[in-house]
């Protein structure tokens, strides 16, 4: 045998795409108190006081601010469960999704 012999060689690229990540944004209001605010950040976003009291603040003094990022689905479960806090308190409390740029 003489060195002819050829090989085909196929690779194959796998293509993966990342999660799009989505922003959970807190949106303000004249009606919810702002400690009840702190509190649901603290127990849904397991902020820490200090944490909370700023995102809270901000959104308060601009309209709104970024609480954190998630995957689509973690994102739209905890803006629904923090909403719903408010609303089961009686309060127009409101956090939105949005997807990241
Ligand atoms: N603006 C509310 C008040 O003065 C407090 C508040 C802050 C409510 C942030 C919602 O996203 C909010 N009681």
């Amino acid at each position: 045998m003489s060195g002819t012999d050829e090989k085909t060689v196929t690779k194959t690229r796998v293509k993966v795409e990342r999660p799009r990540l989505h922003k959970v944004i807190l949106v303000n209001d004249d009606y919810t108190p702002r400690e009840f605010v702190i509190m649901v950040l603290k127990a849904v976003f397991s902020m820490s006081e200090d944490q909370a009291a700023r995102v809270m603040i901000t959104a308060h003094t601009r309209g709104t601010c970024v609480v954190a990022v998630y995957t689509a689905e973690i994102a739209e479960t905890k803006a629904t469960e923090a909403t719903d806090a408010g609303r089961s308190a009686g309060y127009p409390l409101l956090f939105t999704t949005e997807p990241e740029e």
